[in-house]
């Protein structure tokens, strides 16, 4: 439903509600810089609804032809936002097998330090990136490191830094590991700070007390780690770049008091997060949250009941609208995906519309282009997933036009998300 076919009563309510949730002074952005208006994203003075993609692999593509196709097909599908690495480290002992098999990468660690490549095979692929999302209308969410090893994350910060260290969650208070950190963010956020292309800055991917090393036990929640480290970095970055917004890139972990919930990692706060509080940071823009309880409840129950995936995703869905709505601030569901056709087919409509429903930005994971013409498999190494099965890679959860009932799901609801827009 458009905003103008609101009776005038209901647009004043409207307009007065809004008013009252948004804490913080209204920011004015240069044309074509994303901003919020209470609950809502707002580009150009319109509302801004969208479904979006996620495609790490974008910025590792050699050819800019396949970069090019990438974002014709994501253009076509009705994509307005893409999120992607806006990170790739290396461990000095890998340079050479990354310059010979033409691996993108932007931080070298040798010696306990980084230093920085912005050459061709460096962040000159995500200038092309950036310049290419630019042409085809598309804004950019850009992470800074990842809490897991995959494109190189937190643990060559604390290999390198603190060698031997036992805990992961030592990143986020290592007064070393933070300005090194802030080193990188800087040299990123300046390189982009005035363009367009960029929809959002995003602190981490999926930060958390533990990684691929486990959490000390003193972090969680209940102790602020991570909530202290988000208020720390969002205050820097808003320092450097007064303009573009600001998110944490979290999966969304709750910190409830409620005993029912005492055991659920989503909701004890064991795994760092408190999703209520991390929200109203003044320098937090809008929420993000991941959603795989395929993977996160395999026994498929909460202490006591049984429930199905699509139900459970019905739950965090709701759980993750009604904080933003006492927040004031959007949300986006960032990354989402059930494994299998069938699954796909049968879940993501009642998972999709909820979103929609609820007023979030969508962004499933991930997007699968067809016919490109680079052989991605020649670029595997150790701080990759692996960009395997081609240029753009089949995980189980990529989505490609070839399937046509899941791909019309999204498509279907780019055009609700741009006749909210208008
Ligand atoms: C990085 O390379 C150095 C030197 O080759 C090696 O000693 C170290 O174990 C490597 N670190 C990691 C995290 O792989
Ligand atoms: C579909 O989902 C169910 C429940 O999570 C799971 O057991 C099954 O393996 C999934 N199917 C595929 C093909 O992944
Ligand atoms: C669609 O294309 C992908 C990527 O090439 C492939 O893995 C998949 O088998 C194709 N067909 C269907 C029905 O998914
Ligand atoms: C609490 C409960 O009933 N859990 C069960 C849910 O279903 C799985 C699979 O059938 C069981 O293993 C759990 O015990």
């Amino acid at each position: 439903m458009k905003l103008e076919l609101l009776i005038p009563v209901a647009g004043f309510l409207f307009s007065f509600l809004t008013f009252a949730q948004s804490a913080h002074v209204k920011r004015t952005v240069p044309k074509g810089f994303v901003t919020t208006r209470g609950a809502e994203f707002e580009l150009d003075g319109k509302p801004f609804s969208f479904v979006g993609a996620n495609s790490y692999w974008l910025p590792l593509l050699t050819s800019t032809q396949d970069v090019e196709a990438t974002f014709q097909q994501m253009h076509d599908a009705g994509i307005k936002v893409l999120r992607t690495w806006g990170f790739n480290a290396i461990n000095g002992s890998e340079l050479a097998g990354a310059l010979q098999s033409g691996l993108t990468y932007y931080q070298v660690w040798n010696n306990g330090d980084w230093t920085l490549n912005d050459g061709p095979q460096g962040l000159q692929r995500l200038d092309n990136v950036l310049n290419i999302a630019l042409k085809y209308d598309i804004k950019v969410i850009l992470a800074f490191t990842n809490n897991w090893v995959g494109y190189g994350g937190l643990e060559l910060y604390i290999d390198h830094i603190s060698p031997g260290a036992s805990t992961h969650d030592v990143f986020y208070t290592d007064p070393k590991m933070i300005a090194s950190y802030q080193r990188y963010v800087k040299t990123i956020v300046n390189r982009y700070k005035n363009s367009p292309a960029v929809f959002a800055w995003e602190m981490m991917n999926e930060a958390r007390c533990l990684g691929d090393l486990p959490s000390s036990a003193a972090c969680s929640a209940a102790s602020g780690t991570l909530p202290t480290w988000y208020k720390e970095n969002s205050d820097f970055i808003r320092s450097l770049d007064p303009h573009h917004l600001i998110t944490t890139g979290g999966e969304g972990h709750f910190f409830w008091k409620n005993p029912a919930f005492a055991s659920d990692y989503n909701f004890n706060g064991q795994a760092g997060e408190n999703f209520d509080f991390d929200l109203t940071l003044p320098n937090i823009d809008f929420a993000t949250y991941h959603m795989y309880p395929q993977t996160w409840y395999p026994q498929l129950d909460f202490p006591g009941s049984n429930f199905s995936v699509e139900g459970w995703g019905l739950f965090w869905i709701d759980a993750h609208a009604n904080a933003a709505k006492k927040a004031g601030k959007p949300l986006i569901l960032e990354e989402f995906g059930v494994t299998g056709v069938d699954n796909k087919t049968s879940i993501y409509p009642s998972w999709v519309g909820r979103a929609l429903d609820t007023k979030h930005g969508i962004m499933p994971w991930q997007f699968g282009a067809l016919g490109l013409k680079e052989d991605g498999g020649n670029r595997l190494i150790k701080y990759a997933d692996a960009l395997i099965d081609g240029a753009s890679p089949n995980d189980g959860y990529a989505i490609y036009k070839n399937q046509t009932a899941i791909w019309n799901i999204f498509t279907n609801a780019a055009k609700v998300q741009a006749a909210r827009s208008l």
